[in-house]
C-alpha cells in the first residue's frame, strides 16, 4: 500500500516591514533648573535621511524653545543655537547631556520630577513629531553651568 503525502507548502506572508518605516523618538526627558532653564532630551531614529530644525513647548513650560549644540571653546563648554540636527538614514542621534538639545528658556517655574511635558519636534521633510517627556531630577554638575555664546541678557521675555 502506497501512503501518499501531501506536502503542503504554505505561502509565507511577508509582512511590510522594510521600505518606509516610521521616525522613532525614545526616552525623551526633560531637566528643569532654578535659574528658568531646561533642556529636553531623547534619541531619535528616522528611516530617511532628515534634519531636526525646531522644537516647541507649550509657554506654561517655556518661553522660548531652541535646538542647541554643547561645544568647547578653550576647555570650556558653551552651547549655541544650530540651524538643525542632522539625522542620517536609519541612524540613532541622541540628544544627550554635553550634546544636542533642546534648549529650553524663559521657564516661569521650576518643573518636579516626575512632570510630564509634550515637545513638539518639527523635521525638515515635514514632519511633526509630539512626544511626553518626564522631567528628572536636575542633576547640575553634568553640565547646565555653561556659558551662553551670545548676549541673553536683554532679549528675555517676561
Ligand atoms: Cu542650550
Amino acid at each position: 500500500m502506497r501512503v501518499r503525502t501531501a506536502l503542503l507548502v504554505l505561502p509565507l506572508l511577508l509582512t511590510a516591514c522594510g521600505g518606509t518605516g516610521e521616525l522613532t523618538v525614545t526616552d525623551p526627558w526633560v531637566r528643569s533648573s532654578p535659574n528658568g532653564m531646561g533642556a529636553a532630551y531623547m534619541t531619535i531614529t528616522s528611516p530617511e535621511a532628515d534634519e531636526l530644525v525646531a522644537a516647541a513647548v507649550d509657554p506654561s513650560v517655556a518661553a522660548t524653545v531652541e535646538v542647541h549644540e554643547v561645544t568647547m571653546v578653550d576647555g570650556a563648554m558653551r552651547m549655541q543655537e544650530v540651524a538643525g540636527i542632522t539625522l542620517p538614514a536609519g541612524e540613532t542621534v541622541a540628544l544627550a547631556p554635553g550634546g544636542y538639545h533642546v534648549m529650553l528658556m524663559g521657564m516661569p517655574a521650576v518643573l518636579a520630577p516626575g512632570t510630564e511635558v509634550d515637545v513638539t519636534l518639527t523635521f525638515a521633510s515635514g514632519a511633526e513629531v509630539t512626544v511626553i517627556a518626564v522631567v528628572r531630577e536636575d542633576t547640575p554638575e553634568d553640565g547646565m553651568e555653561m556659558d551662553m555664546d551670545d548676549d541673553m541678557g536683554g532679549g528675555m521675555e517676561g
